[in-house]
């Protein structure tokens, strides 16, 4: 009979939005990002174009996207990552634990710096200080597309660093070649190291 619906009636719910995070197993569809980031930084032939992303591990959510003079200053991806997360809470960036998830992981094209020849704070520094009230560090664990060549400072210390202060380092591997080369524009060499 017409106007009669066939079966069980089905209750509309609203509209369900697509999941916005990303599988927070998925290290290549983060490093990926990450790269997408780092080809937003402007070539310089002083310094890497790095991008880097800030992530809930437990929830799979993007905190914070960044990359190499992405904010004001002589910026690095991490810091900056750090430092939009931060403000976006009212916060200065040496706070940033306070309002991080306790899981909080970070995804760099490459490992953070351990020594910066302008002088700054290094990010290696800025990932360990990332702690909560309680004192324990909210970044667990950092994923690296390629380890940083020895160009400005030498052998980077950024990974040991991390791992003496209990934070795992994991390489994710695959972009490598596609990361040095968006790294490297800007420098006179550019892909012939
Ligand atoms: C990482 C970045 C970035 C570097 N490394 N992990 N993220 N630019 O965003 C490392 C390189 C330093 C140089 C120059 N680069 O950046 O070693 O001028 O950029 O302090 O040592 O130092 P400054
Ligand atoms: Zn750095």
């Amino acid at each position: 009979m017409l106007g009669e619906l066939e079966g069980p009636v089905r209750i509309f719910d609203g509209w369900v939005p697509p999941a916005e995070a990303p599988d927070p197993n998925d290290h290549m569809q983060y490093m990926r990002l990450a790269l997408d980031q780092a080809q937003e930084s402007p070539p310089r032939p002083s310094n890497f174009r790095v991008g880097a992303l800030l992530v809930d591990a437990d929830t799979g959510e993007i905190l914070s996207r960044g990359y190499t003079l992405e904010c004001e200053g002589n910026t690095h991806a991490e810091q900056c990552c750090l430092l939009k997360f931060a403000e976006a809470r009212g916060l200065p960036e040496e706070r940033v634990g306070e309002a991080l998830p306790p899981n909080s992981v970070i995804y760099s094209t490459m490992e953070p710096c351990n020594l910066r020849l302008s002088g700054n704070l290094p990010c290696s520094d800025r990932i360990i200080r990332t702690r909560g009230k309680d004192g324990e560090v909210r970044i667990k664990k950092v994923y690296i597309g390629v380890t940083e060549p020895e160009k400005f400072v030498g052998e980077n210390r950024g990974r040991a660093k991390l791992e003496e202060n209990g934070i795992q380092c994991i390489l994710v591997p695959g972009l490598e070649d596609r990361i040095l080369s968006v790294a490297t524009t800007g420098h006179e060499t550019s892909g012939l190291q």
